[in-house]
């Protein structure tokens, strides 16, 4: 065991999940070190106590398992628990935590961003229930990485991590497990696979692309295994470290062969895709793609045809840029609805107090208190599994559900990789405007409401400010402007836009083009591409 001199990197601030960078950065010397130690200085006792780890299997994943596992054996650490071959999902690494009773959990990944030697690497740290760290635990190991001086590291030969079973470094004892296995077994735990069988037997024909990220292992064995979905469903099934040149970002740009199938005469009944290490969901009926705001709220709807959720659920939770689709079903269903800013850390309060039982981002997240994190196969399966037992088709389910709620038009512009200053410069002159929007009128829109959006936790009472610029119209239409802070380069600025639409006859609109308004008026009132210096957002979603 040796200790190693070091002096701190000052940018080694979490973001809104983990630490992200360049991989050149992760492979500066001490650099991954550093930080992994102020995890372990910053999260209590860890002597004779589990970790598990595991990532999504890109560029440097296992050279930052050797690490971690060394410096927890220095550490004091009891034994570790290590997805075989260095994966794990991030919805299956808490899972592991919470079944094994462990400490916490370290999942290497940089999640939907770009892989390879010149894409992203990250370091996420999730505690003992399974839940992404709180900000105050992320606050307290960045405040570790500032004044770290040294970090502790055994001196020994890389662990096999390809092979099933026990090896030691030191005291601590490493055990190399299947990764797929638990999580697929709570997987057929949660839902009806019997019903999702039979509809596979009466010709129900599904395609799930992974991305070459982490889910093809789970999806080979959930979908094809187990399921008996006909080998070929599950496409890009092999996690490679580049991703396969792509970008494991599961939105309609990246995963348009899978959208344009689905749009096909000929096409399957149902698609979807997740990100690098499995959280996301991308949802896509034969017809129709659906967005992650309604697929929410379509789930909150139908939850009680699904065994696990027959019984109810508590309440429901979206992040604040999300659209507000689902509080219409949960102001007629009578959940509690909470609105969160963005990031899983901030539901992870209110599933474990059993406040909520549903979740949801606009960013293609979806989950459940099965686990505290999002979960891609699991919002799949949920859909696949409301499919077979009402017989329904998506598009009919998405097109019913519109009918009797009315539909959120939504859509988020990212304006990526942008001039830090410029984006910093918008946002701070729109927040000193924010007093004197209120009552403007614009055309036929009213500004009721503009404000930076807080939130205080009602578990821990937590507060969070500076969550996002929100102008609120008298009719319920939205714009929210925030920075990403899962970027590695300039800033990225994210717009989002929503206006509801209560008239069946006008339900069956282009997106873009039912929000037109709003988008001019966004650029409007931010001086968006003036101040950003762009024509036209990076993405659209
Ligand atoms: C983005 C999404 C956010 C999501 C986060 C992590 O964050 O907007 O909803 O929770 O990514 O997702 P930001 O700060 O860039 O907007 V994942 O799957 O990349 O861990
Ligand atoms: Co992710």
């Amino acid at each position: 065991m040796q200790t190693i001199i070091t002096k701190p990197f000052a940018d080694q601030n979490p973001g809104t999940s983990g630490l992200r960078k360049k991989v050149k950065v992760f492979e500066m010397p001490h650099y991954a070190e550093n930080f992994i130690q102020s995890i372990f200085d910053s999260t209590g006792k860890i002597e004779g106590k589990r970790l598990i780890v595991g990532g999504d299997g890109r560029f440097l994943n296992r050279q930052i398992i050797q690490k971690v596992l060394k410096i927890a054996a220095a550490n004091g650490f009891g034994d570790a628990m290590v997805g075989r071959g260095g994966i794990l999902s991030t919805p299956a690494a808490s899972h592991l935590i919470r079944k094994y009773r462990a400490h916490g959990g370290i999942i290497l990944s940089a999640s939907h961003n770009p892989g390879g030697s010149d894409g992203d690497f990250g370091i996420k740290y999730n505690i003992a229930n399974g839940a992404p760290a709180p900000e105050k635990i992320t606050q307290d190991i960045y405040a570790c990485s500032q004044k770290i001086s040294h970090y502790r590291i055994a001196d020994t030969d890389d662990v096999d991590l390809d092979h099933l079973g026990k090896q030691m470094i030191g005291d601590m004892k490493i055990k190399i497990v299947d990764p797929v296995h638990d999580y697929a077994n709570l997987m057929e735990e949660l839902f009806d696979f019997e019903a999702i069988r039979r509809a596979i037997t009466g010709g129900f024909r599904f395609r799930f692309d992974a991305m070459h990220a982490v889910t093809g292992p789970y999806a080979h064995e959930i979908f094809e295994q187990r399921l008996g979905f006909p080998a070929g469903t599950v496409v890009k099934g092999q996690p490679l470290p580049d991703f396969g040149h792509q970008h494991p970002d599961p939105n309609l740009v990246h995963v348009k062969e899978l959208y344009d199938l689905l749009m096909a005469d000929d096409g399957p009944d149902f698609g979807a895709a997740s990100d690098g290490d499995g959280d996301r969901n991308l949802i896509i009926g034969k017809g129709i793609f659906i967005t992650p705001s309604d697929s929410l709220a379509i789930l909150a709807a139908n939850a009680h045809l699904i065994k696990e959720y027959q019984a109810g659920i508590a309440g429901v939770a979206r992040s604040m840029p999300t659209s507000t689709a689902v509080d219409r079903v949960a102001a007629k269903h009578k959940f509690f609805l909470y609105e969160t800013p963005t990031g899983w850390k901030f539901f992870s309060n209110l599933l474990d107090a059993g406040i909520v039982t549903l979740c949801g981002e606009e960013s293609f997240g979806t989950g459940s208190d099965h686990v505290l994190e999002k979960d891609g196969l699991w919002a799949i399966l949920m859909w696949l599994n409301i499919l077979a037992v009402s017989g329904k088709n998506a598009l009919d389910i998405v097109r019913q559900h519109w009918r009797e709620y009315g539909r959120n038009y939504y859509s988020r512009h990212d304006y990526e990789e942008v001039d830090a200053r410029a984006a910093r410069k918008m946002m701070e002159d729109l927040h000193a405007r924010l007093g004197s929007l209120p009552g403007m009128e614009i055309g036929s829109l009213k500004i009721e409401k503009a404000d930076d959006f807080a939130y205080h936790d009602p578990v821990d009472y937590s507060v969070s400010s500076n969550q996002g610029i929100r102008i609120l119209f008298k009719d319920g239409a939205r714009i929210v402007f925030r920075l990403s802070g899962t970027g590695t380069q300039g800033a990225t600025v994210r717009v989002y836009m929503e206006r509801y639409e209560a008239d069946p006859d006008l339900q069956e609109q282009d997106t873009q083009k039912a929000l037109e308004k709003l988008i001019t008026i966004a650029d409007e009132i931010a001086h968006l591409k003036l101040l950003l210096n762009r024509r036209k957002p990076t993405m659209i979603t």
